[in-house]
């Protein structure tokens, strides 16, 4: 079988793209090339190059391992976008030109970063990749953080990166680009500017914060696609769809979205006409999409897990566990303020895409780095909720899950490693801990963000225990099975 390639011919159901993507130079450079990106911000801008054409193709950068440059770059960047909804669709996606990954990373993705044609710099790398506090500081002890302060000549993480390219773009004389943060963090592009600018500072660079300061731009962003790791399936699909050996297939829902501050730099793709919606202010339809989406999908990954259920659509299939999720999402839309939309609507289309039966959404993907992101899907709300007076139970629950899960014990009683940059610590304070009673102001002592000391007071702090008692003496089925008799408010 050969394998996808710029040669390749298209000899199965799936479409090929619709220009030459040969004859198009790069004009972005993307960090982070997992699969969310395959699926989101490639995908709309491969669309833009079939409907208007343009300088827009994307190198793509690994900042670690090299297995994704290793699939791709035999393939001259092609791969393939399985769409599963109620039919399945497959799209040989040909933004992209190759994959920069291993030894010479920072050389190459520097070179590539200041390029004159190089006018954005887009970023997916998950909430734990940049380095950035909760509150939008630079994370001087975040490992490639510290590592780059170190030696930012020779930078490993985002921001060195970025500081490093825009300073040798001032010193060239080349205009600046604009940082696009397309990960799951509230005011991702306000965050990452503030963070980029103590970095500039830190590595006494005053003059560059200042030039950085007033000539990139840092729009912050909402995306959203619901996009599950490929397994053997996916490429096997992928190879069945194409008529070619597909190393880098990935599966996505047909339902995307994509809200971008319209503060470019120095031009950009025009993604709406794939979709995308230019806005001035991204707040609320971020607050939206984290609260509602990505709070009810944290807490039914810990419930899920706890009880059994390996991906999303199965928590879905428990009807008393779908009612713990639609709970979830009415109280997450009672503290979105803002929005002109109909939040019900909204949860109900939520509802549904959880549902999808052709998605294979593991609850363990989910249920990674807790610690990055609990405190803008669930702590965040709950404050606010707390505050207002409207219902908290939903969050309470959710956090109650995440404690449980962490306490997390296998057959023979050893406890179970849980997938947290904050691990280690996470442990210990599970083993130090005596008693419920004693672990919640170890957590919250531990990661102030995701328990806030204000939730553990009260009513709130009365339920969380409770819950977790309740998780740990009778087991996560049974607890469901009685929150969702509960009265909702
Ligand atoms: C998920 C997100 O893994 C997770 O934490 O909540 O990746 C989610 O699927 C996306 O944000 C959907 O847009």
């Amino acid at each position: 079988m050969n394998r996808l390639s710029a040669s390749a011919l298209s000899v199965g159901t799936a479409a090929w793209p619709r220009y030459r993507p040969e004859e198009h130079r790069a004009g972005i450079v993307h960090l982070g090339l997992g699969n969310f990106a395959r699926a989101h911000l490639l995908a709309y801008t491969d669309e833009v190059l079939a409907r208007r054409g343009g300088d827009w193709r994307i190198i793509g950068v690994s900042l670690r391992g090299t297995s994704v440059a290793e699939a791709l770059n035999p393939q001259d960047g092609r791969y393939t976008l399985i769409t599963r909804g109620q039919e399945t669709h497959a799209q040989v996606i040909g933004t992209l030109k190759h994959v920069i990954a291993g030894t010479r990373m920072a050389s190459c993705a520097l070179a590539a970063m200041t390029r004159p044609a190089c006018r954005i710099v887009s970023i997916t790398v998950t909430e734990k990749g940049y380095g950035i506090t909760s509150e939008g500081a630079l994370d001087r002890t975040h490992p490639a953080v510290a590592a780059d302060l170190e030696s930012p000549a020779v930078p490993g993480g985002v921001i060195g990166l970025i500081v490093a390219a825009l300073a040798a773009r001032r010193a060239a004389g080349l205009p600046a680009f604009t940082v696009l943060s397309c990960d799951n963090l509230s005011h991702n592009g306000q965050k990452l500017r503030r963070a980029v600018l103590e970095f500039a500072a830190a590595t006494q660079q005053d003059a560059l914060a200042g030039w950085i300061a007033a000539n990139a731009t840092f729009p912050s962003t909402m995306v959203d696609r619901i996009t599950p790791a490929s397994t053997r399936e996916t490429l096997g699909a992928a190879q069945a769809l194409t008529g070619h050996e597909d190393l880098a297939a990935v599966e996505t829902e047909p339902f995307h979205q994509w809200v971008i501050e319209d503060t470019f730099a120095a031009g950009r793709p025009e993604w709406e006409l794939a979709g995308a919606l230019f806005v001035a202010d991204v707040a609320p339809y971020e607050q939206m999409k984290l609260r509602m989406l990505n709070g009810a999908h944290s807490m039914l990954a810990y419930s899920g897990q706890l009880s059994g259920k390996a991906y999303v659509r199965d928590v879905m299939a428990d009807p008393a566990h779908a009612a713990l999720v639609r709970r979830h999402l009415k109280a997450a839309a009672a503290t979105v303020r803002g929005l002109a939309l109909d939040l019900d609507v909204y949860a109900a289309a939520l509802a549904e895409r959880f549902v999808n039966p052709s998605i294979a959404h593991a609850t363990a993907q989910i249920a990674m780095d807790g610690t990055q992101k609990l405190p803008q899907r669930i702590a965040a709300p709950a404050c606010e909720a707390l505050e207002a007076g409207t219902p908290v139970r939903p969050f309470a629950f959710a956090l109650a899950s995440w404690v449980a899960y962490l306490a997390r014990r296998d057959a023979c009683g050893a406890p179970i490693r849980v997938d947290d940059p904050r691990a280690d610590a996470l442990r210990n304070a599970v083993a130090g801990a005596k008693d419920i009673a004693a672990l919640l102001p170890a957590l919250s002592a531990l990661c102030p963000d995701v328990l806030p000391p204000v939730l553990l007071n009260g009513e709130f702090g009365a339920s969380l225990a409770q819950l977790v008692e309740a998780i740990d003496s009778e087991g996560m089925a049974a607890v469901i099975a009685r929150e969702a008799m509960r009265d909702w408010e």
